[in-house]
């Protein structure tokens, strides 16, 4: 049993007046709420070194135990994207075509989704997202702890600094997703949690004219 042992240290805290506080607030709202799921991206570059960053920030998420429970693939090779996109497709058209109930359908029918995925070929990058329900380590097994909520956590961190980078994502979960794992040569304790296209999007780009709830449905004060 390996165990780590964190020495506590002095705390650095960041702290702002309550005005600059609700500005920052209400900025980093802003910046949120513009936040758009994207299924039409163009095929512009973006550096590695942006996702990179992108990818450390998401990796700041808490988890269980700190036990980091976490993967994030990047897939910028054509071949790997075709072949996921093949693969994705697949599983789609079963899944929009018997597999998925009327009322599931129903309920994605104004979304105007279908079992094509163009843009697991155009956008410059897939982030597959892999959560380890346990470690692996020479050969030993080290359970993980809420590992859900750590990946959750992370993947939320991960579209807000896609966004704050200027580019668009997409959280596409084809059904089931075994096959990333089998292209991507995963080992058998890493198992898919997310498959995250992002780019920038097309210059035709639509999205679905949909609303958040407001503050008083989702809120409520004790
Ligand atoms: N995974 C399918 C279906 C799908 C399901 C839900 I719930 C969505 O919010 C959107 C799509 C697909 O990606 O098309």
């Amino acid at each position: 049993m390996t165990s780590v042992e964190y020495p506590h240290i002095p705390f650095e805290h960041r702290q702002f007046a309550e005005n600059e506080m609700l500005e920052r607030a209400n900025a980093f709202y802003e910046e949120m709420n513009a936040r758009r799921s994207l299924r039409f991206f163009s095929d512009r570059a973006v550096p590695q070194s942006v996702m990179d960053r992108i990818i450390l920030t998401a990796a700041t998420a808490p988890s269980g135990a700190h036990k980091q429970p976490w993967t994030f693939c990047l897939v910028g090779d054509s071949k790997l994207k075709a072949q996921i996109k093949e693969a994705a497709e697949a599983e789609e058209f079963e899944s929009y075509n018997g597999r998925m109930t009327e009322e599931w359908l129903r309920d994605l029918a104004p979304l105007g989704t279908d079992w094509h995925k163009e843009f697991l070929t155009t956008a410059p990058w897939l982030i597959v997202l892999f959560k380890r329900n346990y470690d692996l380590i020479d050969g030993q097994k080290h359970k993980n702890y809420y590992v859900v909520e750590s990946l959750g956590i992370a993947c939320g961190m991960l579209l807000a600094a896609i966004q704050h980078a200027g580019l668009v994502a997409l959280t596409h979960t084809p059904s089931p997703m075994d096959f990333l794992g089998k292209i991507l040569g995963r080992p058998d304790h890493e198992r898919p949690f997310m498959l995250i296209p992002v780019g920038y999007p097309a210059a035709d780009a639509t999205v679905p004219d949909l609303h958040r709830k407001p503050l008083e449905e989702v809120r409520i004060v004790f």
